[in-house]
């Protein structure tokens, strides 16, 4: 029985944390996107996209996730492309939420096409700084840091800000909400950043005892799930 078991599958060691949360997060994944799915025929008209979009980016990481956690069970190493094929699926998609929302105050595509391309330029420097060029982690690290706080500033204080306040105030509460997840939550990735290249950011090169890929599946899981059920609350408030 063991050497069946042994031949077909590598059993996740009790105190290999990174392995673990890959499998949790697959888990979460899945089932996020599976209620956001079904609940799509529930929900209003007019937010039925939003919560489809929600669907989408959950599915789309859970697909990543089970294929993440094989690749990091089966080579003990970080899956740094497909973590990043799948941040340049997802965020986009994210700022594709922003939108929606804010579109119901008079958003232009412009403001769409703003946020995607700082997050596109945000996302391909990290790989470059975490995969391509590590000698020079830190300055990529550094341009893709500008271009996350380019973010912050359209949403906490741009267009995005401006189009929630002239919005009704569920759409301004949950465009708050949101800026919190830009501001607090995505903050997160940076100290996985810090963790996993040599020359961490600004110059900081620290340890905070956890793997780099732990702190990005604790920050993709409150990022991709607890955004999506933000824009699910809305969509129930304003049926
Ligand atoms: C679902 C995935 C999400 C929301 C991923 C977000 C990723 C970031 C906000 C990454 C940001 C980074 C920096 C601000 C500097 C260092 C390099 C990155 C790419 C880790």
């Amino acid at each position: 029985m063991n050497l069946l078991l042994d031949a077909t599958f590598k059993a996740i060691e009790n105190n290999n944390y990174v392995a673990f949360t890959f499998f949790v997060g697959t888990m979460a994944m899945m089932a996020a996107a599976a209620f956001f799915f079904m609940e799509v025929n529930n929900t209003s008209k007019e937010w039925r996209t939003s919560v489809l979009v929600s669907g989408i980016i959950t599915f789309i990481a859970a697909v990543h996730y089970y294929y993440m956690r094989g690749y990091n069970l089966e080579t003990g190493a970080s899956p740094v492309f497909f973590r990043y094929v799948d941040w340049l699926l997802t965020v986009p998609l994210m700022c594709v939420e922003f939108y929606l929302i804010t579109k119901k105050a008079g958003a232009k595509s412009s403001l769409l096409w703003q946020l995607i391309f700082l997050s596109v330029v945000m996302l391909v420097t990290g790989y470059f700084g975490e995969a391509i060029d590590q000698a020079h982690s830190w300055q990529w690290g550094l341009a893709s840091g500008l271009a996350y706080f380019a973010i912050v500033y359209l949403v906490w204080m741009g267009d995005v800000a401006k189009l929630a306040g002239a919005g009704s105030p569920a759409v301004a509460k949950a465009v708050k909400t949101l800026g919190w997840f830009v501001l607090v939550g995505w903050a997160i990735y940076p100290i996985g950043y810090i963790q996993g290249t040599p020359g961490g950011l600004f110059g900081m090169k620290m340890n905070f005892g956890l793997d780099m890929d732990v702190i990005y599946n604790i920050g993709d899981a409150i990022n991709k799930i607890g955004f999506g059920l933000v824009v699910y609350a809305l969509s129930r408030k304003e049926a």
